[in-house]
């Protein structure tokens, strides 16, 4: 017992550098340091960025608003986001009610945000590459003009 209590209050000159000291001078902290090897410092990165072309996990988020003046229009009208996961946000400010219906190339309905007004609506849709429409399908507003394109690449 008497000689564990020794040993534990033995002072361990090496074990009491801060740590972050040791990381700051590196593995010679604690031994004799050797002759310090040559410290290039000139190493600029060749290479800043390169854009990643993986596909990203999160959905991408694309927006547009319904004319908050009250025309029947939505702005933007041309849309663009990536394959995938995407969040489609309309905002109507406008006392008109809207609503958005995307549609694919064939005229099938792939999401639809019900028609409300004010505030702002969100859909999560799963997209693929292709050309899609989008239209408020409030009677009439189509026929006004009330469309617009979604690009999904
Ligand atoms: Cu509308």
């Amino acid at each position: 017992m008497g000689i564990r209590e020794l040993r534990s209050f033995r002072p361990r000159a090496c074990q009491a550098i801060p740590f972050a000291v040791v990381v700051a001078l590196g593995v010679s902290a604690c031994g004799s340091s050797a002759s310090s090897s040559s410290s290039t410092t000139s190493m600029l990165p060749s290479t800043l960025t390169t854009t990643q072309s993986g596909a990203a996990t999160s959905p991408r988020t694309v927006a547009t608003a319904a004319d908050p003046g009250g025309a029947l229009a939505f702005i933007p009208s041309a849309l663009s986001v990536t394959a995938g996961q995407d969040v489609v946000s309309l905002t109507n400010n406008s006392s008109v009610p809207h609503g958005m219906t995307i549609v694919n190339s064939s005229g099938a309905t792939v999401g639809a945000v019900p028609v409300f007004t004010g505030g702002k609506r969100t859909l999560l849709v799963q997209l693929k590459a292709g050309n899609y429409t989008f239209y408020c399908p409030v009677p009439g507003h189509k026929q006004a003009g009330m469309v617009g394109t979604l690009t999904v690449k």
